[in-house]
């Protein structure tokens, strides 16, 4: 450890987007809309979010170390982890900065439109069984998971780090994962190990997972303490992201301009398809609007407790420009805002998406 914790913020953004920016935005791919019809995505479409670079890892070789706060400190190979007691999740992973291209201004990071959310099923040991096995301490306070990868943030460097209180990362769900889809891990998702948690944002999930650490204090790590916090003004402590807000997406009907994606749709009766999520509770309701006329889509069965949820409805398409939002409560009466909550550094945007299209 010995990192610093980061104070110092990138300058907010008015307007053009930046040669930083879009040097972001074409490493970390979004998952195409198009691509909300697979129950399940496709690892080869599923969104991607890498700080740093991807590490060469070697699945043969690759030891996991648990120790710290801990009884029986140990190192797992990949061939001791597949002969534990295994556990298949579907889990549907958002970015917590998904949303934040859209916010004006917004902060200097990976500009999200609102394609950094997929679902995908994970399989590997419940961590549980594995934090029971090596006997963390009564004196942890929080279990540290360590990447392998490693780089600089605002002048600090340091290995992306994420920690859970011990009650969460006991939770069920929460998996050392060694397979995605029912492959091995592909490299940019984490090969050949990562963390997997359930109805949090993503940057729980820690990848390229070589070392578990139970610290008897908060962990103060650039990605724990430095960012991931919900904050109205720079500066201040802020409220950490942790859970999913809940959020929804539909797959833009009709087809689309090459340049802007504006969408062309055929006059009648379309079918609309998306999905609705949310970390704190499940789906109770989604609606769907054109020139916002809201009106109750339909909800498939429940696909697990920690994946979206499929919904559909009818749309009569009559000639001219529209406008078509979706937006979805939680079982908490929690339902998306129309316009972006706002945040320093653009977390958390679950505003209702918009999409234009012009029916001919
Ligand atoms: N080691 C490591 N783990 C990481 C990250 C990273 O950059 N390095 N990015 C995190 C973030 S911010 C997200 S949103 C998810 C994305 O997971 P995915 O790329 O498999 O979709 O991984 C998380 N785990
Ligand atoms: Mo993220």
């Amino acid at each position: 450890m010995g990192e610093k914790r980061a104070e110092i913020r990138r300058a907010p953004i008015v307007g053009r987007y930046t040669q930083d920016e879009l040097a972001l935005a074409s490493r970390n791919s979004g998952m195409p809309l198009e691509a909300l019809r697979y129950d399940l995505t496709p690892a080869g479409l599923h969104y991607l979010l890498i700080h740093f670079d991807i590490p060469a890892t070697d699945a043969a070789t690759w030891q996991l170390r648990i120790e710290g706060l801990v009884s029986k400190p140990k190192a797992y190979s990949l061939a001791d982890l597949r002969r534990m007691p295994a556990s298949t999740v579907r889990v549907t992973m958002e970015c917590a900065g998904n949303g934040r291209g859209q916010t004006s201004p917004r902060y200097p990071s990976m500009p999200w439109l609102e394609e950094g959310v997929s679902t995908a099923e994970w399989t590997g040991v419940p961590l549980s069984i594995l934090l029971e096995e090596i006997k963390v301490k009564e004196s942890a306070q929080e279990i540290v998971f360590h990447g392998a990868d490693r780089g600089l943030d605002r002048g600090i460097e340091h290995t992306f780090s994420r920690s859970l209180i011990p009650s969460e990362a006991m939770r069920d769900g929460v998996l050392v994962a060694y397979a995605m889809n029912g492959e091995p891990l592909p490299p940019q998702h984490g090969a050949p190990l990562r963390l997997v948690v359930p109805d949090w944002y993503g940057m729980a999930s820690v990848k390229w997972l070589e070392r578990i650490e139970a610290i008897d204090h908060a962990f103060d790590g650039v990605q724990q303490m430095g960012s991931y916090h919900f904050r109205s003004v720079p500066g201040e402590k802020g409220v950490p992201c942790t859970r999913m807000r809940v959020n929804s997406l539909m797959a833009p009907p009709g087809i689309p301009d090459y340049y802007g994606r504006r969408r062309n749709v055929d006059a009648g009766r379309a079918e609309i398809l998306g999905r609705a999520w949310s970390g704190n509770a499940p789906i109770r309701r989604v609606e769907f609007a054109a020139d916002g006329a809201w009106q109750d889509a339909v909800l498939d069965v429940a696909a697990g407790a920690h994946a979206w949820r499929r919904w559909t409805v009818r749309w009569n398409a009559v000639r001219g420009a529209h406008e078509l939002r979706c937006r979805a409560t939680d079982e908490t009466g929690a339902v998306q805002p129309l316009d972006p909550p706002w945040d320093v550094t653009g977390f958390g945007n679950n505003a209702a998406q918009r999409v234009e299209v012009s029916v001919r």
